[in-house]
């Protein structure tokens, strides 16, 4: 299923493994100030993202899903960490009110667990090969004794592409829903909308 949704947002799914403000972050030319944007923003999602991540533990249908989605909650809390850390090294304030486009992908990201389990694993999918796509990409430009390295291995790692390849597998092999599709849709749109608004600075 997911080589089918794949496919048909090809041109966006491009457009996510070219952005410049991850190969930026990865050859260390990106502006202190959008690299700042980025840990704030990102870290709010992460927070968001693991309230998403532990309700649909709970409402997972059967013992193989509740055990591939559980196995993120602990390098979540290390992802956590990092942020933290990253933004006292910068004297960065995380509690500040986020961008409107992280809000609303976080509040999408809660609001899909009411649709259900089959629509909320699709979203899960949908961010996190977007992330490791992304990131995947630029992987190679990352130089030596980057300050940026951690995060871009983070989401490259062999190990987080193949839990990705396991949340893809809980997709099944059918064909997806109009609900599913949409669903999909929906966090491409955000993951573009999420890096033009850190690049740009977008504010309410
Ligand atoms: C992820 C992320 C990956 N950190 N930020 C965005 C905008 N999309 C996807 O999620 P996680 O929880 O860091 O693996």
């Amino acid at each position: 299923m997911s080589g089918r949704l794949l496919a048909a947002h090809q041109r966006e799914w491009e457009r996510l493994r070219s952005h410049p403000l991850p190969a930026a972050v990865a050859d260390g030319s990106v502006e202190p100030a959008a690299f700042a944007r980025w840990l704030v923003e990102d870290h709010f999602f992460v927070v968001g993202f693991r309230r998403f991540l532990a309700g649909l533990v709970v409402i997972a249908p059967h013992e193989r899903a509740r055990g591939v989605l559980s196995a993120a909650l602990g390098p979540l809390e290390a992802e956590l960490e990092l942020f933290r850390r990253e933004a006292d090294a910068r004297a960065l304030n995380l509690a500040v009110e986020p961008a409107p486009t992280t809000l609303g992908y976080t509040s999408f990201l809660v609001a899909a667990l009411a649709d259900g389990y089959d629509v909320a694993v699709m979203v899960l999918y949908g961010a996190e090969k977007a992330y490791f796509d992304a990131w995947s990409a630029v992987r190679d430009r990352v130089a030596a004794g980057s300050p940026y390295a951690e995060f871009v291995h983070n989401w490259s790692s062999p190990e987080f592409g193949r839990w990705v390849d396991d949340v893809a597998s809980l997709l099944g092999s059918g064909q997806p829903s109009d609900a599913q599709r949409r669903a999909f849709a929906r966090v491409v749109r955000f993951e573009l909308r999420f890096w033009d608004a850190v690049a740009s600075g977008e504010a309410w």
